[in-house]
C-alpha cells in the first residue's frame, strides 16, 4: 500500500493545504493500492512560488553544474529500479519485465541523453555585430499520464533541468506512485530546493490551476487531445508557450515486398505492447487487398499468443489502466462488431478465467475501412485494425486521413521506395523497417497530435527562451 498524503515543495514533503484525496485503484485486480492527496489552488500556488523562487539562482548555474546534477540525479535513480519498476505495476499494471525493461529504464534514457546533449548544446551564437543567446524560459508545468508514466516525467524534467529551468510537475492521478519515487530521487540526488516540485491532483483542480498560472512560464502536457485542448485554453490568458504530446493513429503501411510474416507478426506486438497504451501504436495497419487472408491468419496467430494475466506472472500483457478505459475500449470493439469489421480474434468481454481486473482481450479487426469509427478514434487497448488497399498512393492517402500524424510505420524490401513511401506521411515520427527507438530523434506530433518535439537536443529548443543582443560585438572603449 502506498501512502503519498504530502507534496514536494521547495525541497521538503510539505502538508496539502486542501483537504482532498484519492484512492488509486490497482487495475489487476481493483483493489485501492493507495491513497494521494488532491492539491487546492493554494497548494499550486506554493508550488510555483517556490519554483520562482529558485529560478533566479538556478537559471545561472554553469553548464557544468548542471551536468553534475545530472549524473547525480542518473546515479540516485539507477539505484531506485527496483522500486520504480514495481510502482509502475501496481499503478498501471504493466507486466513486471516490462516495467523492469522497459517502463523504467526508459527514463534512464532520457536523462543520459540529456546529460550527454549538454555537453555540446549552443546556448549562444554570433551573428556579425549580433550575439543570440538561449535562456532558460522560467518556471515550467508538467502535466503528464499514466501509460509510460516515467518516460513522460523525465522526457520533460530532464532537458528542463539542463537548460536551467525549474519546474512543477503534476503526474497522472491514476499512477502517481513512480512520480512520488522519482521525487525521491530528485531529493536524494542534491536538486536545489524549488528547482523540482511535485503535486498531486486530478486534470480539473490541480492541472487546469498549473495550466491558467500567471507565473508558469510554460506548460508541456501529455495525454488526450480533448485535454490538451483545455490546457491551451486555460493557459491562453497567460500568452505562456505550452507543448502538447496528445494522442495518435498511427498507420503501419505493409508494401507489397515486404516479407509478410515478420512485418504483420512484429506489428501486432509493437500494436499490443504495454496492452496498446501507447501514443505512438501503429494502430491501422494497411495491407494489399491481395494479401488481406495471409495477413489475418498471421495477425490471428500473433494476438493469441499474447498471454494475457497478472502483471506479476509470467504473461506477455497486462491489464489496462482503469474501469473508465476498460469501458471505452469495450465500447469502441462493439462498434466495430457493430460496423461490420471481420473480427479475427478477440472481441468484448475479459478473456477466460479473468473475473476481476481490467483485462482486454486482444482484439484484431479486418476488412475494416478507414471511416469507421474504429479506424478513426484512439482506441488505446490491445486493438489492431487491419485496412486493405489497391496500390501504394492509396495506402498512403489512407494513412495520412486522419486528424492525428503522431507516427507512422513502412515495412518494404525495397529500401528506396520505403523512403519514398516515408517522405509522404504526415507525421512527426516514421519508423522503417522495425528501426528500435531513438532517443537522440525528436518525437512529437504533426496535426492534432500535438505540438513541439521532445527528447534529445530538439527538446531543449521547448525549454529556451531566445534573445538577440545588437551591438554585442563591439570594441570596449
Ligand atoms: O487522459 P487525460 P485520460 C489518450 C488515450 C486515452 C485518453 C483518455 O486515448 O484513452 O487519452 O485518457 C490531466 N487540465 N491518452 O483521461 O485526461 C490528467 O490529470 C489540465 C493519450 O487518462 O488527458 C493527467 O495528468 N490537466 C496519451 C493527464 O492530463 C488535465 C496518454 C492525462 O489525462 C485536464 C494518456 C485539464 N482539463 C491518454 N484534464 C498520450 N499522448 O500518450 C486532464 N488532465
Amino acid at each position: 500500500m502506498y501512502t503519498y498524503r504530502e507534496f514536494y515543495i521547495g525541497g521538503q514533503w510539505t502538508k496539502p493545504e486542501g483537504a482532498g484525496t484519492l484512492d488509486v485503484i490497482r487495475p489487476s485486480d481493483e483493489q485501492v493500492c493507495g491513497t494521494i492527496a488532491l492539491a487546492s489552488d493554494v497548494d499550486v500556488d506554493k508550488a510555483v512560488a517556490a519554483a520562482r523562487r529558485a529560478f533566479d539562482s538556478y537559471s545561472q548555474t554553469s553548464r557544468e553544474e548542471r551536468m553534475a546534477l545530472l549524473d547525480r540525479v542518473i546515479a540516485e535513480y539507477q539505484k531506485r529500479l527496483p522500486d520504480l519498476a514495481k510502482a509502475v505495476t501496481e499503478e498501471m499494471g504493466a507486466p513486471a519485465w516490462l516495467a523492469q525493461k522497459a517502463q523504467a529504464t526508459l527514463a534512464l534514457a532520457h536523462l543520459t541523453t540529456a546529460r550527454k546533449v549538454l555537453e555540446t548544446y549552443a546556448f549562444e551564437e554570433s551573428m556579425g555585430t549580433t550575439q543570440v543567446v538561449k535562456e532558460p524560459i522560467g518556471v515550467c508545468g508538467f502535466i503528464t499520464p499514466w501509460n509510460w508514466p516515467l518516460n513522460q516525467i523525465a522526457c520533460k524534467v530532464a532537458p528542463a533541468l539542463a537548460t536551467g529551468c525549474t519546474m512543477v510537475l503534476k503526474p497522472s492521478e491514476v499512477a502517481p506512485f513512480s512520480a512520488a519515487i522519482f521525487a525521491e530521487i530528485m531529493d536524494a540526488a542534491g536538486v536545489p530546493a524549488g528547482v523540482f516540485n511535485m503535486i498531486n491532483g486530478d486534470g480539473p483542480g490541480a492541472g487546469a490551476a498549473l495550466s491558467a498560472h500567471p507565473d508558469v512560464d510554460m506548460i508541456s502536457f501529455t495525454g488526450s487531445t480533448r485535454a490538451g485542448i483545455e490546457i491551451a485554453r486555460a493557459a491562453a490568458p497567460t500568452i505562456k508557450r505550452v507543448h502538447q504530446e496528445l494522442g495518435g493513429k498511427s498507420p503501419n503501411i505493409v508494401l507489397d515486398d515486404a516479407d509478410i510474416q515478420s512485418a504483420v507478426a512484429s506489428g501486432v506486438s509493437t500494436m499490443m505492447l504495454n496492452s496498446g497504451q501507447s501514443c505512438n501504436a501503429p494502430t491501422r495497419m494497411l495491407v494489399p487487398h491481395g494479401r488481406m487472408d495471409e495477413v489475418k491468419a498471421i495477425a490471428k496467430a500473433t494476438a493469441e499468443a499474447f498471454t494475457v494475466g497478472d502483471p506479476n506472472g509470467d504473461v506477455k500483457m497486462g491489464p489496462v489502466v482503469s474501469e473508465v478505459q476498460w469501458n471505452k475500449i469495450q465500447g469502441l470493439i462493439q462498434a466495430g462488431i457493430e460496423e461490420g469489421a471481420t473480427l479475427v480474434t478477440g472481441g468484448t468481454g475479459r478473456p477466460d478465467g479473468l473475473d476481476a481486473g481490467y483485462y482486454v482481450k486482444p482484439t484484431v479487426f479486418a476488412d475494416v475501412t478507414n471511416d469507421m469509427r474504429i479506424a478513426r478514434e484512439e482506441i488505446f487497448g490491445p486493438v489492431l485494425v487491419v485496412i486493405g488497399y489497391g496500390d501504394e498512393d492509396e495506402a498512403v492517402r489512407i494513412a495520412n486521413d486522419t486528424p492525428y500524424g503522431l507516427a507512422a510505420y513502412v515495412q518494404g524490401t525495397d529500401i528506396d521506395n520505403v523512403r519514398k513511401v516515408a517522405s509522404r506521411l504526415r507525421a512527426g515520427q516514421v519508423v522503417l523497417n522495425g528501426s528500435g527507438t531513438d532517443f537522440g530523434a525528436p518525437f512529437g506530433g504533426y496535426k492534432q497530435s500535438g505540438n513541439g518535439r521532445e527528447w534529445g537536443a530538439h527538446a531543449f529548443g521547448e525549454f529556451l527562451e531566445t534573445k538577440a543582443v545588437l551591438g554585442y560585438a563591439q570594441a570596449a572603449e
